[in-house]
């Protein structure tokens, strides 16, 4: 019997997305580059549904009904190319290749639009959820044309993890759409991270308290508005104690972030698209200042902090202080995903792609990093028609109108007791400059006109004015 899907790159991801089709009731064919992982994926799971293990690519091509689904699952960039590359020849019109690969947005369009042409459809499709995601219920966001969807959507949709009997996947739009989402929703995962973390280290120094007592308060917080798979593990992390050292296992990791490349993505198509992202992009920034150490360890040698008393907090306010980082947390939070689904608006917008922005709040709830209660009321937002931003859907704000001044003591303590907090103070920035009644970028259109003759809009009247600025009367011209 022919196989209903084949999944060519079978490293864990690949590995635990083809044992989650088999254990759905799908048969998988199998093909890694080597055949060992092929072999020891049979050997140890076979029993869990119906394998088909092939060697070759021809075998494995071979091995498909018709029109093929053919998954792959390798490492993204270089090596997605040379898969698609050696499988297109040996396809037929209408079969359906998708990499569920992190693949860079572009490459997905580029790759769709060369098979497209040869008659072929291409899939590119996010997936969320890391390898437990992938073998138990991931997020998934498909691009790709709508009649591919039709007939790999229903797989996908039974593969996906469910919330409230809805699937963690939706066809999110052509081509690059899906690897597009998946990369914002990565960015804005490098924003939660980073605000979790000056919570906790706002907390830590103020209170003077210790990662297990900030476990506890992280996880009061999960019972609440701020309940996510990311507050979770926060509490389990700074629970967690160093069996070599006896010492709070936060405590023990060297303090230097590392990244793979999808919030710089992210921060680069959003400078493109002109849209602000500050709060993915000071998350960015900030792990790129930690794996600094020679620069860091010269500027703490140079460079004076506040007095020591100005760090911690009174013993009659700790509790107030708690609550108010909470929703300094929250607030600054709703800022990083207004923004993020400002990035993904303005995209669909540029493409054509017409994405369902609250759909994407839909197929976030489960499987993925970013999964929370909080994008229920995302998915609310978007229910009747599109917010200007999300931070003015009735519901959000609401909810920052009431966490606004505890946001500002919040980001005033910060710099008094000198606790780098780019996210929450760069995110409230953000908020101010948002409603202001008037920005200062009226002084710099004026800067502009002045050295560069840049020209400038008036509040008064339609039309594009220069001021003859080198003139002793500094009259006005239309331009
Ligand atoms: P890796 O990203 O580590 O890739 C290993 C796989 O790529 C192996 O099957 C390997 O074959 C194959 N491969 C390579 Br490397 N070069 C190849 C080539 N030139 N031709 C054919 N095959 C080649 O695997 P992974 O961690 O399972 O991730 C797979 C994809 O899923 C990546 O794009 C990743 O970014 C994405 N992703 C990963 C996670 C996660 O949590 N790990 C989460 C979400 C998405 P071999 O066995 O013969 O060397």
């Amino acid at each position: 019997d022919l196989a209903q899907i084949g999944v060519s790159g079978l490293a864990v991801m690949g590995r635990n997305l083809a044992r989650n089709l088999a254990r759905n009731g799908f048969s998988v064919a199998l093909h890694n580059r080597t055949s060992a992982k092929t072999k020891s994926l049979v050997a140890e799971h076979g029993d869990e549904g119906t394998f088909v293990p092939t060697e070759t690519l021809e075998e494995f091509v071979a091995a498909l009904e018709r029109p093929r689904r053919v998954v792959i699952m390798v490492k993204a960039g270089a090596p997605t190319d040379a898969v698609i590359d050696e499988l297109v020849p040996l396809l037929d019109e209408g079969d359906i290749v998708i990499d569920c690969g992190n693949a860079h947005y572009a490459d997905t369009r580029r790759r769709e639009a060369d098979l497209r042409e040869r008659g072929l459809h291409f899939v590119g499709a996010g997936v969320s959820g890391g390898e437990e995601g992938a073998l138990l219920g991931p997020s998934i966001m498909p691009g790709g044309s709508k009649e591919s969807y039709a007939t790999l959507g229903p797989m996908f949709e039974k593969i996906a993890a469910q919330v409230d009997g809805t699937p963690c996947c939706v066809h999110v739009g052509p081509d690059g759409a899906g690897h597009f989402v998946k990369m914002v929703h990565n960015g804005i995962e490098y924003a939660d991270m980073q605000l979790i973390a000056e919570a906790y280290d706002l907390l830590r120094d103020g209170l003077g308290a210790t990662p297990a007592e900030l476990a506890e308060i992280f996880a009061e917080w999960n019972s609440g508005d701020l309940s996510s798979f990311l507050i979770e593990i926060t509490a389990e992390v700074l629970g967690h104690t160093d069996a070599a050292t006896g010492s709070p296992f936060v405590d023990v990791v060297v303090d230097e972030a590392e990244q793979k490349g999808t919030g710089r993505w992210t921060v680069q198509t959003a400078l493109d698209l002109g849209v602000p992202v500050t709060g993915i992009a000071e998350a960015t920034f900030a792990r790129a200042l930690s794996a600094h150490p020679d620069q860091r360890a010269a500027a703490r040698a140079a460079l004076p902090g506040p007095s020591e008393a100005a760090q911690k907090v009174p013993a009659e306010e700790r509790d107030a202080f708690v609550d108010d980082v909470r929703k300094a947390l929250y607030a600054s939070k709703v800022v990083a995903y207004a923004q993020g689904y400002d990035q993904m608006a303005a995209a669909s917008t540029e493409y054509g792609w017409d994405i369902d922005l609250g759909a994407m709040a839909t197929i976030w709830r489960g499987g993925c990093i970013i999964r929370a209660r909080f994008l229920d009321r995302i998915k609310d937002a978007y229910a009747t028609e599109r917010p200007a931003s999300l931070l003015v859907a009735p519901y959000f704000r609401d909810a920052v109108a009431d966490g606004q001044q505890a946001w500002r003591r919040v980001v005033a303590h910060a710099a008094r007791a000198g606790i780098p907090t780019p996210g929450f103070s760069s995110a409230l920035a953000y908020y101010d400059a948002l409603r202001a009644d008037r920005l200062p970028a009226a002084l710099i259109q004026g800067l502009r006109d002045y050295f560069g003759a840049h020209t400038y809009r008036r509040t008064d009247r339609d039309g594009s004015f220069h001021t003859l600025w080198a003139t002793p009367d500094r009259s006005e011209v239309e331009a």
